[in-house]
């Protein structure tokens, strides 16, 4: 809370094309917070270089990403949009938050072995701290809710015994936040291995669809997703493949799983990659059209960027210099 306002967090970082997983489990319901919410949706540029990324392409990433944020709704009037290393403050409360995690606690997180296994030659303590630094961003800003798809809710949990700790020797230091959700699109699979999650960061790019993918590409892939031996389009156990493009299939039109067998009783598979595809191809055009035009316009971006930031940073300090005085450090300003 921040005085009489509940406040939404989020973030996404700029370390690759943006999928539809991250459509559907994050960025597609971040707008629906704006009307109720203070909002702070932020580019995570420092959470990215936790894996090794090209600079030019980080940069430009960075820009795409406030773009897609737009194009997919969330108005800048209603929501502060900012880049996270504009705020210093995030990196400085990290600081203060990795003395009050435990080691013990961050060894657990799922994330960490995932990604220390996939990136073996890398295993950096930034990696490892990585939810220091994102609790950091929750905490910030007081947060009351953290809308993140499924893979994020151990994070937020964390986050959560991080504030309580704090709280507990210094009370009332920070807002204890609730991770939001979605029932349906918290985790979208990969087309090309159907138990695993669709990551922007995969190689193959037929397990993957982008947001910002052409209808034929789109079509494609979905023509492509790899299914089961049966015929009937049926949300079932075993069934994976299907279960994820019916998922994908409700998202984007608000069916439920018994309309959509309902729809596809007696039609086989064929038909009904082709039906995802053409949904998820409609349902992107708009917010590609959208995205063209605010990337085009890099100066706008620059002056929305620095906009975000000087919002974000004001509440940001407060929190800050709170803490930093509870812990004892001499204030000169
Ligand atoms: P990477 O693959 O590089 O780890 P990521 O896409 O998992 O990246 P972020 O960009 O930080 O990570 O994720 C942004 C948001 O998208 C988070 O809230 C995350 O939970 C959500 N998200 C990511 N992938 C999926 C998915 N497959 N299904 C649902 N939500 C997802
Ligand atoms: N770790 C998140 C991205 C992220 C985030 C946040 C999400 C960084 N800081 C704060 C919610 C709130 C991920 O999706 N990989």
């Amino acid at each position: 809370m921040l005085g009489e306002q509940k406040i939404c967090f989020s973030g996404v970082q700029p370390s690759g094309n943006l999928t539809i997983g991250n459509y559907l489990g994050a960025i597609r319901n971040f707008s629906t917070f704006s009307e109720a919410y203070k909002c702070f949706y932020c580019v995570v540029d420092e959470h990215a270089i936790t894996v090794r990324q090209t600079p030019a392409d980080l940069r430009r990433r960075t820009y795409e990403t406030l773009a897609l944020y737009m194009a997919c709704g969330l108005d800048p009037e209603k929501n502060t949009l900012y880049v996270q290393s504009h705020v210093p403050a995030h990196a400085e409360l990290s600081w203060i938050l990795n003395c009050y995690t435990m080691f013990g606690e961050l060894s657990r997180m799922t994330q960490f072995k995932d990604k220390s296994s996939k990136h073996a030659d890398n295993v950096n303590a930034g990696l490892f701290t990585y939810p220091v630094l994102m609790a950091s961003d929750i905490l910030l800003y007081q947060t009351d809710v953290v809308p993140v798809g499924i893979d994020q809710k151990q994070h937020v949990e964390l986050c959560r015994n991080i504030a309580e700790r704090f709280n507990q020797v210094f009370p009332d230091t920070f807002t204890v936040p609730e991770p939001i959700i979605p029932q349906n699109g918290k985790k979208i699979m990969s087309l090309a291995d159907p138990t695993k999650k669709m990551s922007k960061s995969d190689e193959n790019q037929n397990a993957i669809v982008y947001i910002l993918d052409d209808r034929d590409t789109i079509i494609r892939k979905f023509r492509r997703a790899v299914t089961d031996s049966d015929t009937v389009v049926r949300f079932a156990e075993g069934k994976d493949g299907i279960n994820n493009l019916m998922t994908i299939y409700s998202c984007f039109t608000g069916k439920d799983m018994e309309e959509i067998e309902r729809e596809f009783a007696g039609r086989g598979y064929g038909d009904f990659k082709l039906a995802v595809g053409e949904v998820t191809a409609d349902a992107l055009a708009p917010v590609q059209a959208r995205y063209r035009e605010l990337l085009a316009d890099k100066a706008g971006l620059e002056a929305q960027m620095k906009k975000g930031a000087e919002e974000a940073a004001y509440y940001a300090r407060k929190t800050l210099s709170k803490v930093q005085k509870k812990l004892g450090f001499v204030q000169i300003r």
